[in-house]
């Protein structure tokens, strides 16, 4: 299994949202959820990434209540049948506790620990690994009107003071995940191009990276304003583009097809 240790580890998304920009609504059942995480594990995820609050802009925000309800009755049942490593997509450090008691082994936060108060020193009593996405501005507004000097100065600058607060509050270098946040505050074009272009040098940080750019808005805009379902060639270049940067996961729907173009990447290689 050569190939395995060349390509990135890919994370499937499990949005139990009824408002995610591609797949809410999809799974809004516990039964629905729980066959199609399940369907993911056997087409090859190496981790599911567990969503019960959609980032996108004009979401509804949820309670604590509703996103842990939405939650961890799937993540107990992901649990009690498969052994794929599972991730929670919260910045809710209560939602995160209850995720890791339950199972789950990496908070991915969408606010880099900022969210809450006591979110950086959760992750370090939690000791679970810990995703460090770039978000310019928050969710609701983000796409307004996002400006850098420097794009991907100004994420590396970003990811690498988070990565600094975090191991300040005691997470461990170790369990430490960066991501640049495609789409997040981001101009479509302007800004995740350059960040794809230039994945290497926030690999270059040291930490292992995440690249979540699957059916996002660029696709659509590279390639006649194509629905979100019908991104799949673009989702795959961009996870290819990560392969060949070095990040050590990439975060998709589609996780069948993504893991077959990466282990055929690998082979090449
Ligand atoms: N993208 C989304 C959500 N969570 N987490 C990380 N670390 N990186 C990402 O790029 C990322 C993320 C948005 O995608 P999706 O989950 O499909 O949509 P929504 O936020 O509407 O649920």
């Amino acid at each position: 299994m050569r190939s395995q240790n060349l390509r990135p580890r890919v994370m499937g998304v499990v949005n139990v949202t009824p408002d995610s920009f591609s797949d809410g609504g999809r799974w809004a059942t516990p039964e629905a959820a729980r066959d199609h995480a399940l369907r993911l594990a056997a087409a090859g995820a190496d981790i599911l990434d567990i969503g019960g609050e959609s980032t996108r802009p004009g979401a509804t925000p949820v309670t604590e209540t509703e996103e842990l309800e939405r939650v961890m009755q799937l993540i107990t049942a992901i649990r009690a049948r498969a052994s794929v490593a599972i991730s929670i997509d919260t910045m809710k450090p209560v939602v995160a506790r209850a995720a890791v008691a339950a199972g789950a082994s990496i908070w991915n936060d969408v606010t880099a620990l900022r969210h809450a108060p006591d979110s950086l020193d959760t992750a370090a009593a939690l000791g679970c690994q810990v995703v460090l996405m770039h978000m310019q501005g928050q969710p609701g507004t983000m796409q307004a009107e996002p400006r850098y000097d420097d794009v991907v100065a100004d994420v590396i600058a970003f990811l690498a003071a988070r990565a600094e607060a975090a191991v300040a509050a005691g997470v461990a270098r170790d369990r430490i995940w960066l991501d640049p946040g495609i789409g997040f505050g981001k101009h479509p074009l302007d800004h995740n191009l350059p960040l794809l272009a230039g994945l290497e040098r926030i690999v270059s940080l040291g930490f292992p990276v995440l690249l979540g750019a699957s059916r996002k808005r660029f696709i659509g805009m590279l390639d006649g304003d194509a629905a979100e379902e019908a991104r799949l060639g673009g989702s795959i270049a961009a996870a290819l583009r990560g392969a060949e940067a070095g990040v050590a996961a990439v975060r998709v729907h589609d996780v069948a097809e993504t893991v077959q173009a990466l282990k055929v990447w690998a082979a090449i290689r």
